[in-house]
């Protein structure tokens, strides 16, 4: 029987552990990725090590997040940024050279290599055939010191895709009819990867697209092969001899299948307010919008925004109508601008911003209240676009365009009554221009780190103490996001580098006293639903409950990161072994759970908890690696520890 793709990937790469689905594996990581809304973090982090220089074949750090900078504190840390940078080793994507998942897309991914990103999106490297994967901050600042990744070793899940899409429907209707049927809990534990005659049809950037919003599906990454399409675009980049070949063998089996035929595909629209409430744009045909924005995140590429400005060209955008443009780089919009779109745009009245994620993690674009804002972003979980009655739709380039011209949703397709399909392809060669990048010095020996006054290094964290008698200070439902746990937004982001100060945030949507009520007692437990903690890889999620406090969160499940980041800070994710026990506690209920630390050293599966006076079970499933990091009160405890003696 041959080998799938990811399979082939992992085991070039595997440093520890069978490739068993369910068992924990450690691979090497060829590349990091940071964003400075994670990066500030994981480059204390990092610099908690005390490793002098970075050891993986490429670190990046982008600066694309938090753009706005109406006092010191973004500037703070865009200085410590592009100064640690340079002292360890890592190039610098400065502020305005865009995205950084474009941007890694466009100049530095390699296709079979591994890259490990401080950002949930990061597989939409899977464009390029690299198996590229998000993870919290603090472990992507491990690999760049030079350690494994660690991860359970997921299924992979085989989706074949066969036919072609028909005109006015892309990449992003692919996705969208991913979420349709398997939802946002969909590929948890799994990596997607598309295989069958189908991808040939679908360029570098479709597949980026594809490959990003993996994430809301929950999976580990998604894989694409690397094929002719792929070298075409590395080509068009200059960057043709990172090429290689990759592909599953023809006779290679999956542990899961699904098959989407590409022709039957239509315009699909995730409405308010997850990425999975997906219905086709024809049934919600007629909606008034008030805002539409292409770009950021997904959907920022030179033949997304292309596609876009030859929709509107020559014509208006619908009066009373919002428009903008945010350019996943400054390579798409030098290209753009070559190609005379940025004139199409701004004649039809459109806002061109600079390259960045803007709205997508809500630094501006706040959309009014209960106004009707269409996205080509990967999420819409509530409140996250700054605007706390949103109601935010995720939808391809051409659904964003066309509801421009009409000023309504509007199936895409309709627009052929006004001009033929556009049919835009990347370049054959781009505009390259890497003025927006920094290369580090061979030797970063006497570069000075400037840390201005926000940023405020890693806190302390002592060790597990052998019970845990505390109170549940929050409870909430299913799919609760990161976005509900830390909230995105220009209150919160310039808070990222200084945890005392942006912990007074948490839950803060959910509950405005939950921060001051946890600090309060000092101690405390949080109780969740199904898949907690999905969406963003923030591990502010986990290190901002952390240091209110929070020892312990009890859920019917977790999602990935998340999961990974509460270990990491020494928060305990325990799993309800009967999940009608959710039922059974309830907020500001006392919980004691004995012989804590000796059941995490053991290895014991069951952790029995008391909640007033009765006895719950709940299951710690946890490697013993993991056991360690939670005894030692968190990774970067035993990290100093194996440094220390
Ligand atoms: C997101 O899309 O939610 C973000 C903003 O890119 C996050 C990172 C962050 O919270 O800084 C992510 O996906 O990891």
């Amino acid at each position: 029987m041959g080998e799938n793709l990811a399979r082939k990937i992992l085991k070039e790469h595997l440093v520890e552990g069978e490739l068993v689905p369910g068992r924990e594996i450690a691979i090497r990581i060829d590349q990091t990725l940071l964003q400075d809304a994670t990066g500030t973090m994981a480059m204390l982090e990092f610099m908690a090590t005390g490793i002098p220089r970075v050891k993986v074949g490429l670190a990046a750090q982008y600066v694309d997040h938090n753009l706005l900078q109406t006092d010191n504190k973004n500037a703070d840390d865009h200085v410590f940024l592009a100064t640690a940078a340079q002292k360890f080793g890592v190039h610098l994507s400065k502020p305005g050279n865009g995205v950084s998942h474009q941007v890694h897309l466009e100049r530095f991914g390699v296709p079979g290599t591994t890259l490990l990103g401080a950002d949930s999106h990061t597989p939409t490297a899977a464009g390029l055939g690299q198996l590229a994967i998000g993870a919290g901050g603090l472990d992507v600042a491990l690999a760049m010191a030079g350690y494994p990744f660690h991860l359970t070793c997921p299924k992979i899940w085989g989706v074949k895709l066969t036919g072609q899409l028909q005109p006015w429907v892309s990449g992003k209707d692919v996705i969208l009819e991913m979420l349709r049927r398997h939802t946002v809990k969909g590929g948890v534990g799994k990596i997607i990867e598309y295989y069958g005659p189908g991808i040939a049809t679908l360029s570098a950037t479709d597949r980026a697209t594809i490959g990003n919003m993996g994430a809301e599906l929950g999976a580990t990454t998604t894989v694409f092969p690397s094929d002719d399409n792929t070298r075409a675009f590395l080509e068009a980049q200059g960057r043709g001899d990172v090429w290689r070949e990759l592909s599953a063998d023809a006779d290679a089996s999956y542990d899961e299948y699904d098959e989407i035929d590409l022709s039957q595909v239509v315009p699909l629209i995730a409405c308010p307010s997850s990425p999975d409430n997906v219905v086709p744009v024809s049934e919600i045909e007629g909606l008034k919008v008030d805002q539409v924005i292409v770009g950021s995140s997904v959907n920022s590429s030179f033949r997304d925004l292309m596609t876009v400005c030859r929709i509107l060209e020559g014509r208006r955008i619908a009066p009373g109508l919002a428009f903008h443009i945010n350019p996943g780089s400054r390579q798409v919009l030098e290209n753009v601008v070559a190609h005379g779109g940025f004139m199409m745009l701004l004649l039809a009245g459109g806002q061109v911003h600079q390259p960045g994620c803007l709205g997508c993690i809500g630094m501006g674009q706040a959309p009014g209240t209960n106004q009707v804002s269409l996205r080509t972003f990967p999420r819409n979980f509530p409140g996250r676009s700054g605007t706390k009655e949103d109601r935010v739709y995720l939808c391809s380039p051409e659904t964003a365009a066309a509801a421009g011209v009409f000023g309504v949703v509007t199936d895409p397709r309709k627009l052929s009554e006004l001009l033929p399909w556009p049919d835009v392809k990347n370049p054959d060669r781009y505009l390259v221009d890497d003025a927006g990048i920094q290369a580090p010095p061979e030797d970063g020996g006497p570069v000075e780190i400037v840390t201005g006054p926000n940023i405020v290094p890693f806190p302390e964290f002592p060790a597990l103490p052998d019970q845990l008698d505390v109170e549940v200070i929050i409870k909430v439902g299913d799919n609760v996001s990161t976005d509900t746990i830390m909230p995105a937004g220009n209150k919160v982001l310039p808070f990222r580098s200084n945890i005392p100060a942006i912990s007074k945030f948490v839950f803060e949507q959910a509950d405005p006293e939950f921060a001051i009520r946890a600090a309060e007692k000092g101690d405390g437990a949080v109780v969740g639903g199904e898949n907690y903690g999905q969406g963003s890889s923030r591990e502010h999620a986990a290190l901002a409950p952390r240091y209110l406090g929070i020892r312990v969160k009890i859920a019917k499940s977790f999602a990935r990161i998340h999961r990974s980041n509460l270990i990491n800070f020494g928060i305990l994710p325990l799993v309800f072994k009967d999940p009608a026990d959710y039922d059974r506690i309830k907020q500001g209920d006392r919980i004691t759970i004995p012989r804590l630390r000796e059941l995490t050293e053991s290895g014991a599966t069951e952790i029995p908890i008391r909640v007033d006076g009765a006895e719950i079970v709940t299951l710690l499933n946890a490697s013993q690696r993991e056991r360690r990091e939670l005894v030692a009160g968190g990774l970067l405890n035993t990290v100093k520890e194996e440094n220390h003696g």
